[in-house]
């Protein structure tokens, strides 16, 4: 057992959290760690858990401690492992006790996801700092060579016996206020700003299998409110036209977004948790890429799309990649849908396919683990 710090910077939206506060949860429970997260917007922690509490200084959740991030930083010893999310900068106090402590210290700065040919070359490489501090770079990634992905141990046994219990599925729909529709596809939906979803929804009222549509709260109901031309939606809020019924959720609670996930024929998603999360539902995905400035999350997509469909036939492929490329442009769903439908069996099926071949490797908690031992025999 060691004690580990884990920096969470929320930059925007909730992908910071999201992926610390999941990663601190499983370090304590599967690896046995005494972890500190310290955030610096408990707001968005707070939309994630919601039981804790917006203010509180330091509070235990899942076995974690979390602590708020403030400024000036309390004089704390620095952990034995220090964790810095996306390359967030640390307190100046804190570098400097881990400078001048006498104990040696791991210190990490994990990296963005992606599935681009360059990382495994960078993954583990050292970041050399003054003062002879230890630091390295950690990269999560699809293929040998990185750091894997978040997945906790039990993940996919849970949602493996969720999908196969219908009741279960039902409560949990109805705890949100959903009744699915027998004959109804359903879509959960969600997504930055997309001009590309009138077009979508236009193919989705006019196909002729229903589509039962879920949205929780979040940037897309405007482009959604605006298409219905309705007033301001809020959670509970139905509509229906043609053969396309939506429904309004609340922002729901992590662990209930995987239910979520785990009851929908295809999950759009976005930013880097959501996105792997659908990939563990085993279910086909649209992922709305974060955009980056001079286009660079092109790249990534792409190089996501070329390991995610390398066994999968050339149409289905196709089909897949540019129905992700025109929701990502904004434009051209409205033929890209029926050309996705006519590859689904095969779209179905290389979603689980897929989640296995990425669950037969180590996940992004056991190879920090490995990482951190190895770094420790390496220093005896
Ligand atoms: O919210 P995101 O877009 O976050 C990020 C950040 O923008 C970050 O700066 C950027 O670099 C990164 O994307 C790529 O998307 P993400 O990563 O999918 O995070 C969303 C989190 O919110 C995820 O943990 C799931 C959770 N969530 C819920 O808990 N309940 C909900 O109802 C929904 C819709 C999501």
């Amino acid at each position: 057992m060691a004690r580990w710090d884990i920096f969470c910077s929320v930059v925007d939206n909730y992908g910071d959290i999201g992926v610390t506060w999941r990663l601190a949860r499983q370090l304590a429970a599967e690896q046995g760690h005494a972890v500190r997260l310290w955030v610096d917007e408990l707001g968005a922690f707070v939309r994630l858990c919601p039981e804790a509490s917006l203010d509180a200084q330091c509070q235990h959740w899942s076995g974690v401690e979390v602590r708020q991030w403030v400024e000036p930083f309390p004089a704390v010893e620095p952990a034995q492992v220090v964790v810095e999310a996306f390359a967030c900068q640390l307190p100046a106090s804190y570098i400097e006790a881990m400078t001048v402590s006498s104990t040696r210290r791991l210190w990490l700065n994990l990296e963005y996801l992606s599935a681009e040919d360059w990382v495994a070359g960078f993954h583990g490489l050292p970041s050399p700092q003054p003062g002879g501090l230890q630091k390295f770079f950690f990269f999560p990634g699809f293929v040998e060579g990185t750091g894997g992905l978040l997945r906790e141990a039990d993940l996919l046994a849970r949602r493996r016996a969720f999908q196969a219990d219908a009741q279960t599925q039902q409560a949990f729909l109805q705890s949100l206020g959903v009744v699915r529709e027998p004959e109804a596809r359903l879509i959960s939906l969600f997504a930055y700003e997309n001009a590309g979803l009138a077009g979508w929804l236009d193919a989705l009222a006019a196909d002729p299998q229903p589509t039962h549509l879920l949205v929780p709260q979040g940037k897309i109901l405007a482009d959604l409110q605006t298409w219905l031309g309705e007033a301001p939606l809020t959670p509970g809020d139905n509509s229906r036209c043609g053969n396309l019924l939506i429904h309004v959720l609340p922002f729901v609670a992590q662990d209930d977004y995987d239910r979520l996930l785990w009851c929908c024929d295809l999950n759009a998603v976005r930013g880097e948790d959501s996105f792997i999360r659908a990939q563990w539902a085993g279910r086909p995905l649209l992922w709305h890429i974060y955009p980056q400035e001079e286009g660079a999350h092109w790249d990534k997509l792409e190089a996501f799309l070329a390991i995610y469909s390398a066994d999968l036939m050339p149409e289905a492929a196709a089909a897949q990649a540019e129905f992700w490329r025109a929701w990502n442009a904004g434009e051209g769903m409205e033929a890209a849908w029926p050309a996705l439908l006519a590859a689904w069996p095969a779209l179905q099926r290389h979603a689980e396919q897929w989640c296995d071949q990425q669950a037969a490797r180590s996940d992004l908690a056991t190879t920090l683990e490995q990482f951190y031992l190895n770094w420790l025999s390496y220093a005896a």
